[in-house]
C-alpha cells in the first residue's frame, strides 16, 4: 500500500516528537490499521480497516457536495433517525450519517430493514433541493442510477433497478433506498435519502428473495472503496441534476431498468394497475399502458414482473 517512511521524517512533517509518533502509531493499530516497523527504515502502511470511519471515507474523496461531513456510528437505531435530528438543527445538505450496524433499521410503510454489523452499507444523505413535492420520487430513482453505477464500476457486475427503490441480481433484492421529507404543504425543507446494501452478507442469513453482492460475486469486496464510489456516484448525479436537470439520468436510469417493456402489477395506494412497463417521467412516476390502452402514471407502489 505504501512505502517505508522513517520516524524522523513523519515527526519533521507532522511537528511533533517521534514519541508522539510512535504513539499514535500503536492507536492506529488498535483501530486495525497494519503497519509494519523496521529499524532504521521506518514505518509502512500494509492494510486499513475494513471500517466505515470518517478518515477512511474522506480519503481521496472529490465530491463538490455529498460527504461534506460524515457521522460514523458502530451501532444506531437507524441512520435515518440521526439524519433527521442533524438536518431539522440545520445541517447542511450533503452530509452523510453511516452505521455498521443498525436494530432498527427501517424500509418503506414501516417495514425493517435487515442490517447486520459490519456486512452491509447503511447510510443516510442529508439534501436540500428546491424541488416541488411531485419531483422527489425523482431523488430516489436518481439514488439509484447512482447505486448501480457504483456497484458495477467497483464489481463488474451489473445490477438492475426495480422501479422505485430496488436493485437486484436476477431477481433478489440487495440494496433498497428509503427517501424521507420534511416539508410543509409545498416547501421542502430536506430530504433524508437511506440506502442500505448487503455487501459481504451470506445469503442464508438474508430473508428470501434477497442476495448480496459477495454472494454474486464470490468473493468479499471493500466495502469502504464501494461506499466512496456510491459518494462519487451520487456526487456526479446530484450535480448533473442540478445543472443539466434530470434527462441525463433518466438515460442512466433505461439502461438499468430490465423491467422496461415487460408486463407488471403496480399495487398503488390500495389500487392495482395492470399493464406494460413503459418508461419513467421527469418527476420519477412510472408510467405504465394498461390493458386498456391508457397511459397511466403512478408515483409509488410495488412493482411485480410477470414471468
Ligand atoms: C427499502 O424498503 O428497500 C428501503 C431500505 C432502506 C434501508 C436503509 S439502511 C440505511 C437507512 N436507515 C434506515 O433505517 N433505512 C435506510 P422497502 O422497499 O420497503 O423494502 C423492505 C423489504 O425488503 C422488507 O419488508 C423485506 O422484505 C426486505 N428486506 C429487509 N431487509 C433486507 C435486506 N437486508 N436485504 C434485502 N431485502 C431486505
Amino acid at each position: 500500500m505504501g512505502e517505508f517512511v522513517s520516524g524522523e521524517q513523519i515527526s519533521r512533517m507532522a511537528g511533533v516528537s517521534r514519541t508522539a509518533i510512535w504513539k499514535d502509531i500503536q492507536h492506529l493499530r488498535a483501530d486495525g490499521y497494519k503497519i509494519l516497523s523496521q529499524p532504521h527504515a521506518g514505518y509502512r502502511l500494509v492494510g486499513s480497516p475494513d471500517r466505515l470511519i470518517p478518515q477512511e471515507l474522506r480519503w481521496n474523496l472529490n465530491t463538490q457536495r455529498i460527504g461534506r461531513a460524515f457521522y460514523a456510528y458502530e451501532t444506531t437505531d437507524s441512520t435515518m433517525d440521526v439524519a433527521h435530528r442533524l438536518a431539522a438543527a440545520g445541517e447542511p445538505e450533503g452530509s452523510v450519517v453511516v452505521s455498521e450496524g443498525q436494530s432498527k433499521g427501517r424500509g418503506r410503510l414501516g417495514r425493517n430493514w435487515f442490517s447486520p454489523k459490519g456486512k452491509g452499507i447503511y447510510l443516510s444523505i442529508i439534501l436540500r433541493p428546491a424541488l416541488q413535492l411531485a419531483e422527489i420520487p425523482f431523488i430516489t430513482l436518481m439514488t439509484a442510477v447512482a447505486l448501480a453505477r457504483a456497484v458495477e464500476a467497483q464489481t463488474g457486475l451489473k445490477p438492475e433497478i426495480k422501479w422505485p427503490n430496488d436493485l437486484l441480481f436476477n431477481g433478489r433484492k440487495f440494496a433498497g433506498i428509503l427517501t424521507e421529507l420534511n416539508a410543509e404543504l409545498n416547501r421542502i425543507h430536506y430530504l433524508v435519502v437511506g440506502i442500505g446494501m448487503n455487501v459481504n452478507v451470506s445469503s442464508s442469513a438474508l430473508p428470501a428473495h434477497a442476495t448480496s453482492i459477495a454472494q454474486e460475486l464470490g468473493e468479499r469486496v471493500d466495502r469502504v472503496a464501494l461506499a466512496r464510489a456510491i459518494f462519487s456516484q451520487m456526487d456526479l448525479a446530484y450535480s448533473q441534476f442540478l445543472e443539466e436537470g434530470v434527462q441525463p439520468t433518466l438515460e442512466g436510469w433505461r439502461t438499468f431498468a430490465g423491467f422496461l417493456g415487460k408486463r407488471i402489477r403496480v399495487v398503488t395506494e390500495g389500487r392495482t394497475v395492470d399493464g406494460q412497463a413503459m418508461d419513467v417521467d421527469s418527476t420519477g412516476a412510472l408510467l405504465v399502458r394498461t390493458d386498456h390502452g391508457f397511459i397511466e402514471s403512478v408515483s409509488a407502489g410495488e412493482v411485480l414482473v410477470a414471468r
